[in-house]
């Protein structure tokens, strides 16, 4: 930037961490195929809920395997610091995307017809020793569970993020309490 007098002056932005957390996302969700959304819109819901930036985006381990390796590699330098990784049948786009970064890859095996989720939940969960995935359950509960993770991850350097997760857990205290039965 030119100064009032003419002379080049350098401008440093210094931002909080609010203001950089609202500019970019910090948690991306991907998912192996579009028929996986109606599955993973939960995600997505949650982290609204919380006021968690993410981005979805539908890549494929074995269909678009350039593209997705592409995004991982990229993802950490665009400040995304946990990846939700959801795929059915041979789930390995969770392992993929843990092989491109060190960010913390959360897997979720979506329910497939053959097998209900099982092999998408194998798939996911044995990784051999070395590059770590954190598996959550088959369908609804782990695509729910993997963003409240996301969520808890984040929170531990962001406590108004932990102090969401307090109320969240509270309220679901109080409704189990009020709880009757016939
Ligand atoms: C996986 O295959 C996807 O993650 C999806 O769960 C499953 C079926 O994909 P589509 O045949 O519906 O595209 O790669």
């Amino acid at each position: 930037m030119v100064g009032s007098k003419g002379q080049k002056t350098k401008i440093t932005i210094f931002m909080s961490r609010k203001q950089a957390d609202d500019r970019h996302p910090l948690v991306s969700i991907i998912m192996g195929s579009k028929s996986d959304w109606e599955t993973m819109q939960h995600a997505a819901q949650t982290l609204s809920q919380f006021g968690v930036a993410h981005e979805c985006r539908v890549l494929s381990a074995h269909r678009t395997p350039q593209a997705t390796t592409d995004y991982i590699s990229k993802a950490e330098g665009r400040g995304v610091q946990v990846i939700i990784a959801a795929a059915g049948g041979a789930a390995h786009l969770a392992g993929v995307a843990a092989a491109h970064t060190v960010l913390p890859v959360l897997g979720v095996p979506m329910q497939s017809q053959a097998l209900q989720g099982l092999d998408s939940l194998l798939s996911t969960v044995q990784m051999p020793a070395g590059i770590p995935v954190g598996t959550l359950a088959i369908g609804k509960p782990g695509v729910i569970n993997a963003a409240l993770l996301a969520i808890a991850i984040l929170a531990s350097t962001r406590p108004p993020l932990r102090d969401k997760l307090r109320q969240y857990r509270d309220e679901q205290t109080r409704k189990i309490l009020k709880e009757t039965l016939p």
